[in-house]
């Protein structure tokens, strides 16, 4: 664990110093009244950003692979024992987020099982803390955390009927069948889903650790399917060394491949290979045995074999607690925790640098605009004052009318801008009213209909189809207006730039593909569970509707962020052009209004001029200032971490990174 606390330190502390310099931005920006209201919102949420920023784990596999056992080895050695329940059969019965929210105490929030008889997904449900049974955890214990632990495989004994009603329960699986007892009892998890509140350090910096139960889960959880494993940033699959790859294995790994759309963060851990330790072969024999298999599981799987870890997980944690350095070595821990921290990290830095970077770039580019306005209009004036030192009263005078024609011309570009709000806001709301939670309410409740009338039938499967064919036509069509919006805005901005010479910065690039992309990745998690179904039975049928009520939740939860994406970039696109037709407008009259005074000699030339070389620099020095806290946030934003600077020497080498970590 040593080199990813330290690889997460080194990231933590970047991400930090990061949002220091956005802070220390916002507030230079706030005290010489620099900052406008659109651009304090993209620095806020940059910097919310920055400090919810999370990296999530994932662990799947089938039961008894070994999971549990590896977190333990991971990430809790430090501990003396293993603190997350591990041992022979199922252990883990629901999936377990391991997280640090310092505004809890650390705790356990337990989701009753009973739960899914109700209509919501688990995310639907993290929404009412009222449904979530507490416990809490004293950390100065490792026996009392232990117990504390043990929460996650609890299990409860109900009739098949209830289990039934959960979706828990299907008597076309022969395993299934075989579990019930002779009172038609069958055990099922206790819990739904459990969170783990608890003060570790890598919690502590943003980690989130994701272990799930074997067997089925992934079937039955549907969400773990849509929406945690494949927005965890990596996915470690565990293998066991004694079984090999079985067909169940392989069920899973295609449901979170399938899923999840690529491999790309994706690890197979080939767990237990101290079963190959044979006192009586030799060392390169057993080198042989390992190396066989990892070939084998890396065709099987179509995986790099450099993706292909195999380690010892529990050989690895008694190593960790006794010291023992040869026995570390022989469990290989060290080298997928390498890896861990090699495709973590840069991956996530490179993510949260871009997102950051361009609200930096994108602010102090508008303030430098505004400024470098400003000071090309303090220019001219200075020019033109100069020009009428020493000249008589009527020359004055002509400049006056000059510059009160100039000012009250300029008034046409405010009707202009003030125009452009009216087709904006109007253009705004038809691309909003696709996203609305109405339109896509709509949508649901009709086919929820359909579904109900073609139950048990294939049409099932068209009605389905239809839903995510709807779905994706409204997004087009906000797309479409998206499209319009941008026509429109560089429109205005061409106008400004050929009346007025102006040069702006045209809108960022705006549309709602990833979203469609979203949808069709649940399409096809749908298609890959349920396609293949050729009977309908009543049991499988509890299975779909569940899963159609995660693809609802997570159609919501698509819709939800188009529409709050696509409100923030259309309240992004006027503020640059409305704050320098303000600022030139200031200025304008501004200056009508000290020529009059020139004129009524109420102020004398000189002190006048004396005035605007103080202003020009004053907004001169700004720009300075402006460019010292850009540049500082910039470099501070390309600084490499270690792993970073190994993930690119990797990419350049085109070797994997952790094939040459020493150990
Ligand atoms: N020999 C050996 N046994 C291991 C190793 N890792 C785990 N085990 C054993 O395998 C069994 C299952 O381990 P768990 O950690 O509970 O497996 P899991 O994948 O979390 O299983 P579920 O929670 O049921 O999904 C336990 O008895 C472990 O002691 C290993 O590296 N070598
Ligand atoms: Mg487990």
């Amino acid at each position: 664990m040593a080199q990813l606390a330290t690889s997460f330190h080194e990231y933590g502390a970047w991400r930090d110093a990061l949002a220091g310099s956005i802070v220390q931005l916002r507030r230079w920006l706030e005290s010489t009244q620099l900052l406008e209201g659109d651009a304090a919102r993209r620095l806020d949420v940059a910097l919310d950003r920055l400090s919810e920023d999370k990296l999530v784990i994932a662990f799947v596999a089938e039961f008894s692979r070994g999971k549990s056992e590896l977190i333990n080895a991971i990430f809790f050695a430090d501990y003396g024992r293993r603190i997350l329940p591990s041992s022979a059969g199922r252990t883990t019965m629901c999936p377990t987020e391991l997280m640090y929210d310092e505004s809890l105490p650390p705790c356990i929030r337990a989701l009753p099982i009973e739960t899914r008889a109700r209509f919501g997904t688990t995310a639907d449900f993290k929404k009412a803390a009222a449904e979530w049974r507490v416990f809490a955890v004293d950390t100065n214990s490792p026996d009392g955390m232990l117990q504390a632990f043990k929460l996650v495989s609890e299990t409860v004994r109900v009739s098949v009927d209830e289990a039934r009603m959960y979706g828990l329960y299907d008597p076309e699986d022969k395993d299934q069948a075989v579990a019930v007892d002779r009172d038609g009892m069958v055990e099922i998890s206790r819990w739904r889903h459990a969170v783990i509140n608890f003060p570790h350090p890598l919690l502590k910096q943003g980690l989130v650790i994701l272990d799930t139960p074997g067997l089925n889960a992934i079937g039955t959880e549907p969400e773990l399917t849509l929406s945690l494993v494949p927005s965890a940033h990596a996915v470690l699959f565990v293998l066991a060394a004694d079984t090999g790859v079985t067909k169940s294995d392989l069920d899973v790994w295609r449901h979170i491949v399938g899923d999840s759309g690529a491999t790309h963060n994706h690890i197979a851990v080939l767990n237990k290979i101290d079963g190959l330790w044979d006192a009586l072969k030799s060392e390169s024999e057993i080198e042989a045995e390992v190396a066989k298999q990892v070939a084998s599981v890396s065709a099987t799987l179509g995986l790099a074999p450099a993706r292909v870890f195999p380690v010892s997980a529990q050989k690895g944690l008694v190593a960790k607690v006794t010291g023992d350095q040869k026995l570390l070595r022989a469990s290989r821990l060290p080298a997928l925790e390498a890896a861990l921290v090699d495709l973590l990290v840069p991956a996530k830095q490179r993510i949260v640098r871009e997102q950051t970077q361009a609200v930096i770039e994108r602010v102090t580019g508008e303030v430098r605009q505004a400024l470098t306005a400003r000071e090309r209009s303090l220019i001219e004036q200075l020019y033109e004052l100069r020009a009428l030192q020493g000249k008589n009263q009527s020359s004055i005078e002509r400049m006056l009318i000059r510059a009160q024609a100039e000012s009250r011309d300029f008034e046409e570009n405010v009707r202009k801008i003030v125009a452009a709000r009216v087709v904006l806001a109007r253009l705004a709301n038809e691309a909003y009213a696709p996203l609305r939670l109405e339109s896509l309410r709509a949508r649901v409740l009709e086919t929820r209909e359909r579904l109900r009338k073609v139950r048990l039938t294939p049409q099932f499967f068209s009605a389905v189809k239809d839903y995510f064919q709807q779905l994706r036509e409204l997004l087009r069509q906000s797309n479409a207006k998206i499209a319009e919006i941008e026509k429109m805005v560089l429109g205005v901005q061409r106008r400004f730039a050929e009346d007025l010479g102006w040069s702006l910065s045209p809108p960022m690039p705006f549309s709602l593909d990833t979203y469609l992309a979203e949808l069709e990745r649940a399409e096809e998690a749908y298609r890959s569970h349920f396609g293949a179904l050729a009977v309908l039975t009543r049991d499988k049928w509890a299975l779909i509707e569940r899963f159609f009520d995660t693809v609802v939740s997570k159609s919501r939860e698509v819709f939800a962020a188009a529409e709050r994406d696509t409100e923030a970039w259309v309240r992004s696109l006027l503020p640059p052009i409305e704050v320098q037709v303000r600022e030139q407008r200031q200025q304008l009259k501004k200056r009508a209004e000290s020529v009059a005074r020139i004129r009524d000699a109420q102020e004398s030339l000189d002190a006048r001029i004396g005035e605007l070389e103080e202003a020009l620099e004053d907004v001169q020095r700004r720009l300075e200032e402006l460019k010292k806290f850009a540049g500082q946030a910039r470099t501070l934003a390309s600084r490499e971490t270690a792993a970073s600077v190994r993930a690119a020497a990797a990419a350049d080498a085109d070797t994997p990174a952790y094939l040459r970590v020493e150990i």
